[in-house]
């Protein structure tokens, strides 16, 4: 049994004053495996004071100054990754190749940012006047579960890059997993108050840093209907808020596209993590002379696809992470079948052979409209919609008709006809032909998706605010 009984509150693991406990499960047995005390709204206080208190230091750091503190990260972070990689699979089922993908990108991340920092230009002119890029103040972020550690990571060093401190509210279900990477973070000897991590639910923790006179900005990763509570609490109190929100991502299959190597793409965009990633793919367009010809080959292709241990490498699709997505799923491919979709594989309950646990079946609709509820909101598991179309205007008019717009993929023989249809699509990201994740591009959403961008300058931008020295 884990129990998880600290937050790390100025650069110290300390008891909070909350006492309330949450059970932690395993996805995989719906065991219980291990609870956590979460925080109240004193131990939100007392983190946003400490990273008050460090702020003025953090400020005046020097360029390497931070590049340093962002490398002795890294390292602590590269340190014992299969840790990492256990407690993530452990307590939510994500698939191995996922968690080590995390793993890798969460050590990346502080490289980035070094790189970021190194090339960021601070100190300018414009006019007569000299201009200085400086932090805005304390950061309030809030992550979510299905890759709490990597949202860490990524704010975290976007904080140290700016030169601000940061209070984290990672998600209460990542417990285990936070406590991990916290110890991982702790190792690198940072001063105390630049980073706390406190354990805690939205409506409380997250309300309180929130509504935190002394927080300047909010960089939330979730959904969209916590980020609508969010943006409300920082009114008053005029902070800036940076939000990476959900996703129906159109997988856009273009005429020419070669199905062998398009199918696969398509399935692994639309399954990734379960399909339990904001990026997902989980809208696949293919031109309607050809969409029995899909319908048949991502039908097989489907089934042919190991769901079970999310330990074995092997395999691409665990369980989900909680009873809750579990029945949001189930409901979500009752609702296909009222809407008149017609289900090609997968369906409603486990797999065959699987009695306990929270694992889905990948499903495949067919003869979907995008006007279908599946195809309009975020699913968040294994359900991919397959949408057909007439032409290409169609198929970005179907691709673009979306109340988000964070990542999009194409595929076609031919990649400058691809980048030509890539130009056309309202998305933060599109990818063309699988090509691999680049760690440099900025990361962020059009319309429901989000608010400004993470990643690179990009991301500094949003956190810094210009100072213009004026002199006669
Ligand atoms: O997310 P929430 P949940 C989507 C996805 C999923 C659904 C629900 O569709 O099925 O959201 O997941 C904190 N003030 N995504 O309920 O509620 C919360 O404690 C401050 C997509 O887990 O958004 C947690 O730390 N904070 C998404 C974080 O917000 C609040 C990833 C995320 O929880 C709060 C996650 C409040 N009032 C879910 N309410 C993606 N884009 O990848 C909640 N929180």
């Amino acid at each position: 049994m884990h129990k998880v009984e600290h937050v790390y509150i100025d650069g110290q693991f300390v008891i909070p004053d909350g006492d309330q406990r949450l059970d932690l499960y395993n996805p995989a047995t719906e065991e219980r495996i291990g609870e956590v005390r979460i925080a109240n709204e004193k131990d939100t206080r007392s983190a946003v004071l400490a990273a008050k208190q460090a702020f003025p230091a953090m400020a005046a750091t020097t360029k390497a100054e931070r590049i340093d503190m962002l490398n002795s990260l890294r390292d602590a972070v590269a340190a014992r990754p299969s840790e990492l990689i256990e407690t993530m699979t452990e307590e939510y089922g994500a698939p191995a190749y996922f968690a080590a993908f995390s793993v890798r990108n969460a050590t990346s991340i502080f490289d980035i940012m070094a790189e970021t920092v190194g090339a960021y230009d601070f100190d300018r002119v414009a006019g007569r006047s000299a201009v200085k890029m400086l932090p805005r103040g304390v950061i309030a972020a809030i992550t979510p579960w299905n890759s709490n550690f990597g949202f860490m990571a990524t704010k975290i060093a976007h904080a140290i890059g700016s030169g601000s401190t940061i209070v984290i509210k990672p998600a209460e279900q990542s417990a285990m997993q936070t406590q991990v990477f916290a110890e991982r973070l702790h190792a690198a000897g940072l001063p105390g108050g630049i980073f706390n991590i406190v354990n805690g639910t939205g409506p409380v923790v997250g309300a309180a840093l929130t509504g935190d006179p002394d927080v300047a900005t909010i960089s939330f990763t979730g959904s969209t209907a916590a980020a609508r509570i969010i943006q409300r609490a920082a009114i008053d109190g005029m902070k800036r808020v940076i939000l990476e929100l959900g996703g129906k991502g159109p997988t856009v299959l273009l005429p020419d596209a070669e199905l062998d190597t398009a199918i696969p793409i398509a399935l692994m965009a639309g399954f990734t993590n379960s399909g339990q990633a904001c990026v997902a793919g989980t809208r696949i367009l293919a031109p309607r002379a050809r969409l029995a010809e899909v319908a048949r080959r991502l039908t097989n292709e489907t089934e042919g696809l190991k769901v079970g241990d999310a330990r074995d490498p092997q395999i691409r699709i665990g369980p989900l992470a909680n009873a809750a997505q579990w029945e949001r799923v189930q409901s979500y491919i009752r609702l296909g079948l009222r809407e008149g979709a017609t289900l090609l594989t997968g369906g409603e309950g486990r797999p065959g052979g699987v009695e306990k646990g929270w694992f889905a079946r990948p499903t495949i609709f067919a003869d979907v409209t995008n006007q279908m509820r599946i195809a309009r909101e975020e699913i968040f598991g294994p359900v991919i919609c397959l949408i057909g179309y007439d032409d290409e205007n169609e198929a970005a008019a179907i691709a673009n008709d979306s109340v988000y717009g964070l990542q999009a993929y194409v595929l076609s023989a031919d990649v400058d006809r691809a980048r030509c249809f890539a130009d056309r699509l309202m998305a933060g990201r599109v990818v063309i032909n699988g090509a691999p994740h680049d760690p440099r591009a900025p990361f962020g959403g059009f319309k429901q998706s989000g608010l400004g961008r993470e990643i690179g300058s990009y991301g500094l931008d949003e956190l810094l605010e210009p100072r213009a020295i004026l002199t006669p």
